[in-house]
């Protein structure tokens, strides 16, 4: 196989101690020198790998089988062997030794191939292919689960996907159904809980390896900061939406008592009563504002066809050709049994062209916000993968910048000059613009902060960094729940399940679920300028539709990948270091309002 013969060759290559015969040693070389022709080899085999274990984990996830689940660990294994190479380990400590007589971008490139390294160091071959084999079996037991809502014995007569477990959460009033769908969304934590628990050692196995405390601090890295660092950015992020959260969770409690015909709204909300998994998002709780509504009955392809016409209209390209071959954009048709992943996500396969997505497009609003994520990460793609930026820095200026950009323009979408542009709201259909905000905050960083920033980072930070035994997990899982979020189990869980698990990104992105707490951060800030200062407009009631100098303003951010730091690009662009006031400023006429609204009632819940 052409992987194998690639790994091959890099061992035989670097393995016996040295760069290929020049002119003089390796050594008599200046730095710059020596990094240039350790970076000018790794290049194109880093390519080549990446590119064979993109399409075979994209394989295995379109398509489950065991066939696919060991083409992607042989993939996998190949790729981590050449980038886990003690000597690619050896060389580039050795020539950071001394990053001054590096250029920037050097420097970055050899940090990069370290942290690539970190993913699998052979210097514990072991324990890098033990992880390579448990990762792919993790995600083939989650992809390939089927879920059910009603069993006859142990036959699933009502086998279902998520968008139908979704759909009876986003509108059934009836409480047992809303019961069994959300009790048949965590049937799969069981199947997860083993495999997460072996990844605890492997990852953290790993990351020690490579010298970092645990995986959780070796993933903060991507940020420059450490762990410590991270959770004390976090908690503040939490502590300054907790006003406004607590008004919200006391507004949503009495409202969905109301709702479903119970006297005493509980201090935290049941699980099974919000329209979401995982209480992460609240929608469809505002009367009067049914963002459902407006994409009903749309074609599956016109959503995402949409999604690409608002970049399209700001002067990003069409998506190539290949974008619409290649993705998987629609859930499996009827009458075929292929399973495939159900969540969201974005492939950059080669990094360079071949951009695909992997989703189950339905005309909901929750999906059309999807469309937007995701075709920004296809954008970001697209817009750094130039000859400028070195492969090993084609990716965001963190990862949260990759996270937020769709999220950015899915914002944009949803406001109300541009649903009115391009007829989503008809001429006449008056918009309260106080409920839209409020549906606004409850479906997004209001209620997502404490979730995202609460109990997700705080979970995973406990399940690495603090080594949470197995016994605990669930236990730990719904005590941050309750804390963040106000949110309760319908019921005790039962044992030996593993609700955290449920969340695929516990699973397959794991330790860095705070990128979206950031991610939301750091498009305020952005939508607060682009809104004041590029377009002139009001932030609540802006549109970037046809303005081509908002794709101007986006572009200089995502060009230059991961080629400079973070900070450094948030302030040029915005004039402002990571500040959550954007948003706060975006969502504080609520806060009076629901103060009004919850008059008389006992708010918060701890
Ligand atoms: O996973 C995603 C994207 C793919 S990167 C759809 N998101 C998070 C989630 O669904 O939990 C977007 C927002 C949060
Ligand atoms: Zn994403």
């Amino acid at each position: 196989m052409p992987t194998r013969f690639f790994a091959l060759t890099w061992i035989l290559v670097l393995g016996c101690g040295g760069l290929p015969a020049r002119p003089g040693t390796a050594a008599d070389l200046a730095p710059e020198a020596q990094a240039q022709a350790l970076l000018a080899l790794y290049d194109p085999i880093y390519v080549a790998l990446y590119t064979e274990s993109a399409r075979a984990a994209w394989l295995s996830s379109t398509d489950v089988s065991d066939e696919h689940t060991g083409l992607r660990t042989g993939a996998d294994t190949a790729f981590a062997a050449f980038a886990g190479n003690a000597e690619v380990i050896r060389r580039a400590r050795l020539l950071l030794e001394h990053p001054e007589a590096l250029s920037d971008l050097t420097v970055r490139q050899l940090r990069q191939m370290l942290s690539l390294a970190a993913q699998a160091p052979q210097t514990r071959p072991d324990l890098a292919r033990a992880r390579v084999a448990a990762e792919a079996r993790q995600s083939a037991r989650l992809d390939g689960f089927q879920f059910c809502l009603r069993r006859e014995g142990t036959t699933c007569v009502e086998p279902v996907i998520t968008n139908d477990l979704d759909r009876v959460l986003g509108e059934s009033t009836d409480l047992s159904a809303r019961l069994r769908a959300w009790e048949a969304s965590k049937e799969v934590g069981a199947t997860l809980r083993d495999g997460l628990v072996e990844l605890q050692g492997l990852r953290n196995g790993v990351a020690r390896e490579m010298g970092y405390a645990d995986f959780f601090a070796f993933q903060v890295d991507n940020y420059g900061m450490s762990a410590d660092e991270m959770m004390v950015l976090l908690d503040r992020l939490v502590a300054e939406v907790r006003p406004l959260y607590e008004q919200l969770q006391c507004w949503t409690r009495y409202e969905l008592a109301r709702r479903y015909g119970v006297a005493e709204p509980p201090r935290l909300i049941p699980a099974h009563w919000l329209g979401n998994r995982w209480g992460q998002s609240w929608p469809g709780l505002v009367e009067g504002v049914n963002m459902d509504a407006l994409v009903e009955g749309r074609e599956p392809r016109w959503m995402v066809e949409q999604a690409e016409r608002f970049y399209v209209s700001m002067g990003y390209p069409s998506l190539p050709t290949s974008f619409w071959e290649n993705s998987d954009l629609y859930p499996v048709a009827e009458g075929q049994t292929r399973r495939k992943n159900a969540h969201a996500s974005a492939w950059h396969v080669d990094l360079e062209g071949d951009v695909r997505s992997l989703m189950s497009v339905e005309p909901t609003w929750e999906w059309f916000g999807t469309t937007h994520h995701e075709l920004g990460h296809i954008y970001y793609y697209m817009t750094y993968s130039r000859p400028d930026v070195p492969f090993l820095l084609r990716e965001g200026a963190n990862r949260s910048y990759h996270e937020g950009m769709g999220d950015l323009i899915a914002l944009a979408s949803s406001q109300e000059p541009y649903l009115r542009e391009i007829g989503l709201l008809h001429e006449g259909q008056q918009i309260d613009q106080m409920q839209w905000l409020l549906d606004s905050a409850l479906t997004g960083p209001i209620t997502f902060l404490p979730w995202s920033a609460g109990t997700m980072s705080h979970f995973e930070h406990d399940l690495y960094s603090n080594e949470l035994p197995a016994a605990e997990l669930d236990r730990r899982w719904w005590s941050y729940v309750a804390r963040y979020q106000g949110i309760a189990p319908p019921a005790e869980r039962p044992e030996g399940g593993c609700d955290a698990c449920t969340k695929t990104h516990i699973n397959d992105d794991p330790g860095q679920y705070y990128d979206y707490a950031l991610a939301n951060v750091v498009l305020y800030q952005l939508h607060d300028h682009i809104c004041r200062n590029l377009l002139h407009q009001e932030p609540r009631s802006c549109n970037y539709y046809g303005h081509p100098e908002v794709g101007v303003f986006l572009r200089a951010i995502m060009a230059p990948g991961a080629s400079r730091d973070w900070r450094e690009v948030l302030r040029e662009h915005t004039g402002q270091d990571l500040t959550a006031a954007p948003m706060l400023a975006y969502y504080q006429p609520l806060l009076q309002y629901l103060q009004d609204q919850n008059q008389g009632r006992a708010c918060g819940w701890e």
